[in-house]
């Protein structure tokens, strides 16, 4: 096992009870990875396929002695648990958890990409990122969180819980 290390995990969801899925994940990462910051739960449109229902987005700061791509097969069982089977990339999905950073490590490999490359151009990861930790600057990253966020258009976001989302049953 490496050091613990701190982690930050996207997660989106737009089949289903959306937020029960997304509380599944939460509660499937412990205690391998430990939820130490929620954001509050946003809903938000979907970006790259648009014919499909809108998500329920949020992030999560935490903790883990796993290696990067033990997290992400650790996240893809989690995917795999909550009912999520291959399907279209970016089409509708019961539960996506994705890894946004991964300490300061900077990695391109086939399967894994950390940063995720995608961050910059999202509202429904960077909104919630800033609301944990908007002063963050990524590896790699030449602004941090907050200066990102302000560069893009983010009227489409609607928060619909704060971040004691993560501990209710039945709110979707
Ligand atoms: N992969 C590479 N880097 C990473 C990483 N940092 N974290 C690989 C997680 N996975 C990573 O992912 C496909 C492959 O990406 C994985 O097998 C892994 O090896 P996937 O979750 O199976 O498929 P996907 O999610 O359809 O693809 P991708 O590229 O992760 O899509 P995105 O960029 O996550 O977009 N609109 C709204 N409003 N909210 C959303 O949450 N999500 C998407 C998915 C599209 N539109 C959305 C949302
Ligand atoms: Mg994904």
């Amino acid at each position: 096992m490496a050091d613990w290390v701190e982690v930050g995990i996207a997660l989106g969801a737009n089949l289903g009870d959306r937020s029960a899925n997304l509380r599944f994940g939460l509660a499937r990462l412990a205690p391998t990875v430990r939820v130490t910051k929620l954001s509050p739960l946003y809903e938000s449109a979907p970006v790259g396929v648009t014919d499909q229902p809108a998500f329920h987005n949020a992030v999560c700061l935490a903790r883990t002695g796993l290696e990067p791509l033990q997290l992400l097969d650790f996240l893809k069982e989690i995917e795999h648990a909550a009912g999520r089977r291959p399907g279209r990339r970016w089409g509708p999905r019961l539960l996506d958890l994705d890894i946004l950073f991964f300490g300061d490590r900077v990695i391109e490999w086939g399967r894994l990409t950390v940063p995720h490359p995608r961050i910059r151009e999202r509202g429904f990861v960077l909104r919630p990122l800033a609301d944990l930790d908007p002063t963050r600057r990524l590896p790699g990253w030449t602004e941090d969180v907050q200066t990102a966020l302000a560069a893009i258009d983010t009227s489409d976001l609607v928060a619909v819980a704060g971040p004691e989302w993560g501990a209710k049953a039945g709110e979707d």
